[in-house]
């Protein structure tokens, strides 16, 4: 079944505690399908050029530190709908307002350390999965 694609990150804070396997299990229970996956060390320029959106606001500086602090995991994946249906199953950015039982609420730890990332549209999404992976990796 085609759909459309969305882009995640297991961010650092998840991946050292341990969760990574289980989030991936909660993603798959979801209905995503992963469609190409690795670990990645980012530098602080990556980071930095990943979240340039955000560059200039005052959590900026935080942000990249915190995601070139140890690995991520990064994800794209397949389902209808799936930016909004995977914005939704994560739930908000600030795990102390995600609904029961999204991946946030489960895993998160505060507004930064929010245990994964999810693109908030399908451009977002285009431009991410193809920040880490070649075309020929997403199939
Ligand atoms: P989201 O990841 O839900 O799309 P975002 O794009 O607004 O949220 O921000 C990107 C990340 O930056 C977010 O996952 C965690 C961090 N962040 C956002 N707002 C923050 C804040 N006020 N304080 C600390 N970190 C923040
Ligand atoms: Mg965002």
């Amino acid at each position: 079944m085609a759909g459309k694609i969305t882009f995640t990150m297991i961010k650092p804070s998840a991946f050292s505690a341990g969760y990574t396997g289980k989030i991936l299990a909660k993603i798959e229970e979801g209905g995503f399908r992963i469609v190409t996956m690795k670990k990645v060390c980012l530098t602080r320029e990556m980071a930095g050029h990943f979240y340039e959106m955000h560059a200039g606001k005052p959590f900026y500086e935080e942000l990249t530190a915190f995601m070139s602090s140890g690995p991520i995991v990064a994800v794209v994946l397949e389902k209808e709908n799936a930016v909004e249906d995977f914005r939704q199953y994560i739930g908000a950015t600030d795990p102390a307002k995600a609904a029961e039982g999204t991946i946030r609420k489960l895993y998160g730890k505060n507004m930064g350390e929010n245990a994964v990332h999810g693109s908030d549209s399908d451009e977002s999404a285009e431009r991410e999965a193809g920040f880490f992976f070649a075309f020929t990796e997403r199939s």
